[in-house]
């Protein structure tokens, strides 16, 4: 992203280039499940938990989110502040690199770049680490965040997400295999440098395109 510029305007710039690669953010209307479904991967019966076996117990009442680093309002948001943001939903396919996928979840919470504009990240975030409950950990570039579809997440097909999916509140980035989805948010922080995660440095790939079967990393 350019210096020196506002957030929003970075945004405008961030969506042009999306435009000129060519980036579709959901399958086109029509398109046939076997389409959709990334190389090395299958559709999933129902939706199959996958973490590190820790299950942290935060409540919607207990629970804070905080927004550190290079960000002009560093914040901590309780659950009433997550709900006074603007609310959206969406409809995207979620895919693990353990090759399960599963097709037309419907989310609903609040755009990642929503939460940026009250925020703010300062011209110098370029990566952003999230942090969950559990200790676990993972990176993405700030311009990965800020597209259209990706979430902070509270609902699943029209329920309150429930604790073994990372409720009450976890990220949900579609266009990357799922492990860049942190479940049980606990803080979010912008920095200059990229800061690889828990898997990323375990040997998965740092970007994590499941189109482009980009699993580990060399
Ligand atoms: N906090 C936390 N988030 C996490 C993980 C984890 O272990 N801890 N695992 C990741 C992986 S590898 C996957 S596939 C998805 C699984 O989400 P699900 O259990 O809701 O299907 O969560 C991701 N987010
Ligand atoms: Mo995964």
């Amino acid at each position: 992203m350019n210096e020196d510029i506002p957030f929003d305007q970075r945004i405008v710039e961030a969506k042009i280039r999306w435009a000129r690669a060519g980036r579709k953010p959901l399958p086109p209307e029509g398109s046939t499940r076997r389409d959709r479904l990334p190389p090395g991967q299958h559709e999933a019966k129902g939706w199959p938990v996958l973490d590190l076996g820790i299950k942290p117990r935060v409540t919607r009442d207990s629970f804070r989110l905080e927004i550190l680093g290079a960000c002009m309002h560093p914040s901590v948001f309780d659950w009433g502040n997550i709900l006074e943001l603007p609310q959206t939903e969406c409809v995207s396919d979620f895919h693990c690199v353990t090759t399960w996928s599963t097709f037309d979840n419907h989310w609903a919470g609040v755009r990642f770049r929503d939460l940026c504009l009250k925020v703010l990240p300062t011209s110098d975030a370029r990566f952003v680490t999230f942090t969950s409950s559990d200790n676990y950990t993972t990176n993405l570039p700030l311009e990965a965040c800020v597209d259209d579809d990706v979430l902070l997440v509270h609902s699943w097909n029209g329920k309150p997400l429930d604790l073994d999916h990372g409720g009450p509140l976890r990220m949900i980035v579609p266009k990357r295999y799922a492990w860049k989805s942190a479940k049980w948010i606990k803080s979010i922080e912008f920095h200059a440098e990229d800061r690889p995660g828990f898997w990323e440095v375990r040997g998965y790939s740092n970007t994590a395109f499941p189109f482009d079967d980009d699993r580990f990393s060399s």
